[in-house]
């Protein structure tokens, strides 16, 4: 399933062109049982089953006598830190970071204790399983890796690359459904398609996630416009 993931887009191009260097540990090569067991039932009882810690602690040891002291070690789960661009910035800072993802109710506590450095959460909703939100975590990241994404300025202007929701895209047809495209957009001024792209960024940002914006890097034209369409909402 993560090597699927792994093997489209920018990330498998990132791994073809050296730039990321991915790989996906089978827990069970960590075991010392006939079974190969991974996980127990839950002390205290309970339904489901919940992640051994042996498999996952001598997973990472294994993975720092192979490369070394990771920058990080992630643990996946609902009740991490909320996942956001600024965290993918951070990751993208580090040469070595190591992923660990759960299966069933998760991990024995002690994993966290013992080896996690950090715990992360993709969003506040129960998934089957870790390796999705490892996957999302890959994919943000590594398109941070300069080289990754073909055209560095697409990664600059990224939602959130400044706090701000994307403004609006369009292409051809000029006409679609009835719908045209914004004028400004055709007449080929860039400084006014700049200012229209800034001011629709911010209506959205104010329009959708208001809270962005108190976090939000804005500059002086930008603030100006921020007040300007505060003010106009105030009077309206
Ligand atoms: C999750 C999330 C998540 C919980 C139990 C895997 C599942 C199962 N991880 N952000 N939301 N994990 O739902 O990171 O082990």
């Amino acid at each position: 399933m993560v090597e699927a993931g792994l093997a489209e887009g920018v990330v498998s191009r990132g791994i073809d062109r050296g730039l990321l260097d991915i790989k996906v540990h089978d827990l069970r090569e960590h075991t010392t049982d006939r079974h190969r067991t991974v996980d127990d039932v839950p002390y205290g009882g309970g339904p489901g089953m919940v992640m051994k810690p042996e498999p996952l602690v001598k997973a990472v040891e294994a993975i720092r006598q192979q490369r070394g002291e990771p920058g990080a070690v992630v643990l996946l789960s609902p009740q991490g830190r909320p996942f956001t661009q600024a965290e993918a910035v951070r990751l993208s800072g580090l040469p070595h970071v190591v992923l660990l993802c759960g299966r069933y109710e998760g991990m024995d506590e002690r994993v966290r204790e013992l080896v996690a450095t950090e715990e992360l959460s993709i969003g506040d909703y129960v998934l089957s399983g870790g390796e999705l939100p490892a996957l999302v975590i890959v994919d943000a990241v590594s398109r941070l890796v300069p080289g990754v994404v073909g055209d560095a300025q697409s990664v600059e202007g990224d939602s959130f690359s400044r706090g701000l929701l994307d403004y609006p895209h369009y292409t051809r047809p000029a006409e679609f459904a009835g719908r045209a495209v914004p004028e400004v957009l055709l007449s080929g001024h860039h400084a006014e398609v700049r200012k229209w792209r800034k001011r629709a960024a911010i209506e959205r940002t104010l329009d959708r996630r208001p809270e962005l914006l108190a976090d939000a890097s804005l500059d002086e034209e930008e603030r100006e416009m921020l007040n300007e369409i505060q003010r106009k909402d105030r009077d309206d």
